[in-house]
């Protein structure tokens, strides 16, 4: 098939609840929305899920918007492909940008499962028909504030939430947590925070008594020798998550034994594609698998909830329902979880439509 239009629509839409995590807080989220549209008319949807600014990663809404108008897009124009791995490999000519190349490989999984009348899950492999959902609550003004957050969502059915902590918000919040809710599966993620040293692990190791499924990306991205070293410490299961951008970093994690959990985000990765292959490797090495989020709009979180449908994300992810972001999400219908679960959409592609006038309204700089 060839694509022979691609457009480009940046939207923000403000969050339900301001979001802080280790580096930075923010009340609303800036993405970029791509439509493939192919000779016959058909089109397909993706999602830049970019951080509008360089604190989770280098990339920021700027700078995608810049490498797929630039590159992305005349690489995929009028470029003649069967299967989404081969544009995949195309886009791959330009290093790095995985947020960038994640809107644009999303876009071409949906026309093409799409074109063939099959769900996105079904396109990829998956075998479940309901995932497993759960939240990731920000840092709280206080850690009432916070228990607050945790009843709230654990009312809404879900069974597992992750908490930001960083340095200076970390034993206290998570010791409050656990004895408020000894029963939910808690674990938590502090994006790279803790400096790489002997401290950090003495201190984290107090996380220990607090029954965490996993403490998620202690320190910097790189830092594959300081996370092996906590791993031989702690008894708490280690996730990477920043660290893991490509199959050259799994392999990394896999050799120096540096997590037991990989934390696959398809938009961190450079798409389903590359989440795809990720979840191969990860799973043959015996490394555990759930799906991250990027407070993705509709249409990145449905490419998320197809990726939970194949075998082994047991864990649950973070996969809320759209209530938990946006009050108004740019899909219909919109994501919903029940107890906990989030149903696998069964129509063709992501199984949901863009509702185009919600996403012209919300048109970001508008
Ligand atoms: O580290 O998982 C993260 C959001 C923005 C940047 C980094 C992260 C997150 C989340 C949100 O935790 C998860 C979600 O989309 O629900
Ligand atoms: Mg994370």
């Amino acid at each position: 098939m060839r694509v022979t239009q691609v457009d480009l629509f940046p939207v923000a839409l403000p969050l339900v609840h301001e979001f802080e995590t280790s580096s930075h807080r923010k009340a609303s989220i800036e993405h970029i929305l791509v439509r493939f549209t192919d000779e016959s008319g058909e089109c397909g949807w993706g999602e830049i899920a970019s951080p509008s600014d360089p604190y989770y990663c280098a990339e920021t809404v700027e700078t995608a918007q810049l490498i797929a108008a630039r590159y992305l897009r005349p690489l995929t124009l009028d470029y003649e492909w069967r299967e989404p791995h081969e544009l995949a490999t195309r886009l791959n000519q330009v290093r790095g940008h995985e947020f960038a190349k994640a809107g644009f490989d999303i876009a071409a999984w949906d026309l093409f499962s799409r074109l063939r009348g099959v769900s996105l899950s079904k396109a990829l492999g998956g075998t479940r028909s309901q995932v497993a959902a759960g939240v990731s609550l920000g840092i709280e003004p206080t850690i009432d504030a916070l228990l607050g957050q945790i009843q709230h969502h654990v009312d809404g059915g879900y069974s597992r939430v992750k908490l930001k902590i960083k340095p200076g918000w970390d034993v206290e919040p998570v010791r409050a947590a656990r004895a408020g809710f000894p029963n939910v599966l808690l674990h938590v993620d502090a994006n790279g925070g803790y400096s790489p040293h002997r401290s950090s692990v003495d201190h984290l190791a107090k996380l220990d008594a607090f029954d965490l499924a996993m403490i998620e990306q202690p320190f910097a991205a790189r830092e594959f020798v300081a996370h092996a070293n906590l791993r031989q410490a702690i008894a708490t299961p280690v996730c990477l998550d920043e660290s893991i951008v490509d199959l050259g970093d799994l392999r990394t994690m896999i050799a120096l034994d540096a997590g037991t959990v990989l934390n696959i985000k398809v938009s961190r990765m450079g798409g389903l594609t590359a989440a795809l292959t990720a979840y191969e490797l990860a799973t043959a090495e015996g490394i555990a698998v759930w799906c991250g989020g990027m407070h993705e709009f509709g249409v990145g979180r449905a490419a998320n909830i197809a990726l939970c449908s194949l075998a082994g994300f047991d864990y649950p992810s973070d996969v809320s329902g759209s209530d938990k972001y946006y009050a108004l999400d740019v899909i219909e219908p919109a994501v919903v979880a029940e107890a906990g679960v989030v149903q696998v959409p069964l129509g063709a592609g992501i199984g949901h439509d863009v509702i185009f006038s919600r996403v012209d309204q919300a048109k970001a700089g508008a």
